[in-house]
């Protein structure tokens, strides 16, 4: 019985290459799958944020009997302090990644990081424009320089003008807001600190004072998240797109398998390159080469600029290394399962950390620097092909599942797409699609897998639903990753599953396209990783400056129908507070104060617009998704016949 019941819950994926390899193990090796049905049941006072562990006179739980934390803290007060603590972790984890591409870019600068260069002076010069730079006659390496000290200042200044990166990429009408509302942060850093300040033991109780604050740590999650994806494409390319492959069928027994984990691609794209040099060395202990392939977001990264197939998303992080073929795991920061270092225990694979902050004890350690970056990377390319020599042969079992991607989406590369039907406004049809009713709205597919539902189930359904009801789709992080490895985000997915309008929208672009793109358009349009989800922000205020109306009226909407980390809290935070509809699929630890959970569905979207939907049922959840874009489509398609009819310039604002 109980055997049975283990069979039962501990496959909790759809993904039919991840299920193979849980169905071989069996339980023998321990993974998350199995942890997580060891660890039920789980705390409720946790679930719904009514712990408090502020203080050492805590854990303090509100309970019938006991109403109050021993400091007198109400539950809403709790609950607001935990909520916005998770915030701050999320916009510290991208900060840190933020931080880490300013501080290489300075150190390019001063001639102390070699290997890195500026490979898309096209993109310095419009990230400069955009934060109201001149680029008129200036030298590269002066505008570099110029872009770095405006990046610096957001990251730490101290005084009260607005941001540049908030400034230079939402509409006036936000900007407005935030002033009126006083949520402008001062800097991302200072943000952070501030909200570690006001959630100490005896400070701010005031739980609609704590969810600003954390709204205001939000917004310079976004410009932190900003920052990296500009002075990523600045340094490795603007992504255009590409054609790969996704889920563990990548693998290739007769290669070295190196999987790069994580998120920044400072590491990563020095490892493709030095993986690109060190084929010979490879061949020389009968290998046919080196295979790179991606996991999480750093998966993202290299897939976008050059191509690296895509392994799996972070749920199924440990199942690769179970095939017998990966001979190296190397990781950076965020997302990373402490449990694959026991799974590799099993095998010949090496894990292989190379931050300084973010160690696996037991683990190689190679310390990445910036200025031995390419260095570095041969040093970890010779670990995985010493690797190779230890194979288990009949350890060996790779599931032969993948499926065509097609990726590599910027905006700039969606714009390139729109301009081909029309070159003198690109974004133009797109609105006029909608306009139109040939489309229902945009919806940011976002987030992470989470054991409390289904693995990358929610995320199909959500897929599916929308792609039926004439939606268009963009994606990042691992719902992007669901997506690749699920064969959705291809040509033929674009048959299979797209409503008519949707379709005919397709077959408009595509052929306006047929001399300029290799490959038929995607289901699903690849954006990159978490940190892009700012690139996909930028969709909708080009849409509401098309329009001519503020972002709170577009019908653009985000899903992270998986969430998991705190990174996810940060990013459905600011897409409320600029404006979208945000649903979650799998409820944050907040239900413990009614109040609380106002504030994030009803109260913020009074005050800004966007609000928060939680919504577990994946079904339910595109009716609920639908019905948030329909509201919108339906006044706006209103407004503008009235607009037409009355020959107004502009379309009212009056709703
Ligand atoms: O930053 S989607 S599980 S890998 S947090 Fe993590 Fe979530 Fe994946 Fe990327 Ni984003
Ligand atoms: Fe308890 Fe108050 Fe301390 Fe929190 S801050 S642990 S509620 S006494």
């Amino acid at each position: 019985m109980s055997k049975e019941k283990k069979k039962v819950d501990n496959k909790r994926t759809v993904d039919p290459a991840a299920l193979e390899v849980l169905e071989r193990n069996d339980g023998q090796i321990e993974t998350a799958y199995d942890r997580y049905v060891q660890m039920q049941p789980q705390c409720n006072f946790g679930r719904t944020g009514i712990c408090c562990r502020i203080c050492l006179q805590g854990p303090c739980r509100i309970t019938r009997k006991a109403s109050k934390g021993i400091c007198g803290a109400h539950g809403y007060t709790i609950v607001a302090r935990n909520l916005i603590r998770a915030i701050n972790g999320g916009c510290g984890a991208h900060a840190d990644h933020g931080r880490h591409l300013i501080y290489t870019v300075s150190e390019m600068l001063a001639g102390n990081a070699p290997d890195y260069s500026v490979e898309d002076p096209e993109k310095l010069r419009r990230v400069a424009q955009m934060i109201g730079l001149s680029v008129e006659g200036k030298e590269e390496r002066d505008l570099l320089q110029e872009v770095l000290d405006a990046a610096v200042s957001d990251f730490t200044k101290l005084t009260d003008e607005p941001l540049r990166w908030l400034e230079g990429t939402i509409t006036e009408g936000r900007m407005k807001k935030f002033a009126d509302c006083n949520i402008h942060p001062r800097s991302v850093q200072t943000a952070i600190s501030e909200t570690m300040g006001q959630t100490h033991m005896g400070v701010d109780s005031d739980p609609v004072n704590l969810v600003f604050q954390g709204l205001k740590t939000s917004l310079a999650d976004f410009a932190a998240e900003h920052i990296a994806t500009d002075l990523s494409d600045i340094l490795f390319g603007t992504p255009k797109p590409v054609t790969s492959e996704a889920n563990f069928g990548v693998i290739d027994p007769e290669m070295v398998n190196v999987a790069l984990h994580g998120h920044n691609p400072l590491l990563s794209e020095m490892i493709v390159r030095a993986a690109r040099e060190m084929t010979a060395e490879a061949e020389a202990v009968g290998a046919k080469g080196i295979k790179c392939m991606g996991i999480c977001c750093t998966g993202n990264e290299v897939l976008m600029r050059q191509g690296v197939p895509m392994l799996t998303n972070f749920l199924s992080q440990e199942l690769p290394i179970m095939t017998g073929a990966i001979d190296a795991m190397v990781v950076d920061v965020q997302c990373i399962m402490p449990g694959i270092r026991a799974v590799a225990e099993c095998f010949h694979t090496r894990i292989i950390t190379t931050m300084s902050h973010s160690k696996i004890a037991g683990a190689h350690h190679v310390e990445f620097t910036e200025d031995r970056a390419a260095e570095k990377a041969r040093e970890i390319i010779h670990l995985a092909i010493e690797a190779y020599k230890e194979r288990l042969p009949d350890r060996i079992d790779v599931p032969k599942l993948k499926n065509k991607v097609t990726a590599g989406f910027s905006v700039e590369a969606m714009l390139d797409v729109f301009a081909a039907v029309n070159p003198d406004n690109p974004i133009k049809v797109l609105t006029d699609a909608i306009d139109s009713g040939q489309l229902n709205g945009v919806v940011l597919l976002c987030g992470c897998n989470n054991l409390r539902v289904l693995h990358d189930h929610s995320c199909v359904t959500v897929i599916k639903g929308l792609a039926a009801n004439n939606v268009l789709m963009v994606a990042t992080g691992c719902m992007a990753g669901t997506a690749a490895k699920l064969n959705l985000m291809n040509a033929e997915a674009v048959e299979e599953h797209a409503g008519e309008g949707l379709k005919e929208f397709y077959r408009m672009l595509n052929e306006a396209n047929a001399d300029r793109l290799t490959d038929k358009l995607p289901l699903v349009f690849h954006m990159g990783s978490c940190v892009d989800n700012s690139r996909a922000y930028d969709l909708n205020t080009l849409m509401a400056n098309q329009w001519g109306i503020d972002t709170p009226k577009v019908p653009y909407a985000a899903s992270a129908p998986e969430a998991m980390s705190e990174k996810a809290v940060a990013i459905g935070s600011w897409c409320v507070t600029l404006g979208m509809p945000t649903h979650v699929g799998v409820t944050p630890e907040i239900t413990g104060s009614a109040l609380v959970d106002g504030v994030a569905r009803q109260i913020a979207h009074d005050v800004y617009g966007g609000y928060f939907i939680w919504e577990e049922d994946p079904d339910k959840s595109v009716e609920v998704i639908m019905d948030a874009l329909n509201e919108r489509t339906w006044k706006l398609r209103v407004h503008r016949q009235a607009q037409e009819k009355y020959e107004t310039e502009k379309i009212s604002a009056g709703w």
